[in-house]
């Protein structure tokens, strides 16, 4: 019998986690290393689209999320109050908090018998076969994978990665605050794109979570410092956006958000000898279309089953980055193109051509999991 094969996957994010369930379903022995002292994720909500979804379903996450988020009833927009028709009825699209999908994903890697190491830094891979952690330990492993983010150390230590970097210039302040009970009615279970331009773009986007809570994410140019902090500047926002004063209010007071600034890195190609890259090492994307963890999902789940048709690893990689490239570039060049025209404010952004990363089919489903 063939010797079972072995990764080692820097990184307990979306991507990581998923890389982890997946190769260990595959038959892989796998050990996962997270930087920080626990697995988890902060406090703001999570679009999981049709593509991530049928990714998760490969890999039995799927019924555990159906769960606990909830499909948004629509997508609706609305421009300095001026409401457009809602798009997306009936699609299937969830809504989830981020711990919650964090908490399923690490239970399941678990689950599937990933062994994850906490408080483990990685600083680079060998692509001969060895992540190297800043312990100074070199990991042997028939595949290393680079699930460590944007900032990726794995991805900085291989020079055959080529990089291309490039910031935008709006950031979103992304908050999770309880529901109040203005917002408790069915005509709040929808996601709420709440746009205005002048004097300056502000944009509040209302996704709903559940019963209990409400995922806001708040964007602004970076240039406006005081709606790119966190907390919440309730002044600000709620000059802007009156009507939505008692979930701003609740913003202000929430713990535990964040602010990015939107940035693409496109990194070609994606592995080198017998280190790989999946997510945002990979290719992190504008937050526009809410994608960029979506794809992440779908292409680990789409490299342990393309492993899985190989003996030869080299060969797999190169037929897995065939498979996604086009698929991963096409949605990076589109959430850019929205960050940069913030065309999404004036409605109907869901066009079949934007919907083509959503409706992905992965090689990996089945075709009663795609049905
Ligand atoms: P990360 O989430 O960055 O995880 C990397 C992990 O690796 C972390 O746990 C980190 O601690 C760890 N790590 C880092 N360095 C090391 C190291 N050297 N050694 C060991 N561990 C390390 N995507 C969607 O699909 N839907 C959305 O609705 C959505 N909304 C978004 C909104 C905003 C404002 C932004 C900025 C992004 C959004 N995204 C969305 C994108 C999504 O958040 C990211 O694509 C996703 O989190 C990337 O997952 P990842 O696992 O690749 O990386
Ligand atoms: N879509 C989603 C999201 O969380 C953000 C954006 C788009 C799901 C961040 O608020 O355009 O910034 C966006």
């Amino acid at each position: 019998m063939e010797a079972r094969r072995h990764a080692e996957v820097a990184g307990g994010g979306f991507a990581g986690l998923t890389a982890g369930i997946a190769l260990a379903k595959a038959g892989w022995s796998v050990r996962l290393h997270e930087q920080n002292d626990e697995l988890r994720d902060f406090g703001a909500g999570i679009l999981l689209w049709r593509n991530a979804m049928l990714a998760l379903e490969v890999i039995g996450v799927a019924p555990a999320i159906r769960a606990h988020g909830v499909v948004p009833d629509v997508y609706a927009t609305s421009l300095n109050g001026e409401m457009f028709p809602p798009e997306l009825g009936g699609y299937p699209y969830w809504a989830i908090t981020r711990p919650k999908l964090h908490e399923l994903l690490s239970q399941a890697a678990r689950d599937a018998g990933v062994e994850v190491v906490t408080g483990s830094e990685a600083v680079g891979a060998d692509p001969a076969g060895a992540l190297l952690l800043a312990d100074g330990t070199r990991l042997a492993a028939d595949l290393v994978v680079g699930a460590d983010g944007a900032g990726s150390a794995v991805r900085n230590s291989l020079p055959a990665l080529a990089q291309e970097r490039k910031k935008y210039q709006d950031g979103v302040c992304r908050v999770l605050v309880p529901r109040p009970a203005e917002f408790a009615g069915p005509e709040w279970n929808r996601v709420i794109d709440f746009w205005t331009l002048e004097p300056d773009a502000m944009r509040i986007l209302f996704i709903t979570t559940g019963p209990d809570t409400v995922y806001m994410g708040m964007m602004a140019s970076t240039a406006n410092e005081r709606a790119s902090r966190i907390p919440i500047d309730p002044e600000i926002w709620g000059e802007r956006f009156p009507h939505l004063k008692a979930v701003v209010d609740l913003a202000a007071e929430a713990t535990g958000g964040r602010h990015d600034a939107y940035q693409t890195n496109r990194v070609t190609p994606w592995s080198s000898g017998r280190a790989v890259v999946v997510g945002d090492a990979a290719h992190a994307m504008c937050p526009a279309l809410g994608q960029g963890a979506s794809v992440g999902i779908v292409n680990a789940v789409e490299l342990a089953h393309t492993l899985g048709q190989f003996d030869d690893i080299d060969e797999a990689l190169a037929a897995w980055e065939a498979k996604e490239r086009a698929m991963t570039d096409a949605a990076q060049a589109r959430s850019a193109y929205m960050a940069e025209t913030r065309t999404l404010a004036r409605g109907n952004g869901f066009t079949s051509e934007v919907m083509e990363t959503a409706n992905f089919v992965l090689d990996a489903a089945t075709p009663a999991q795609i049905a």
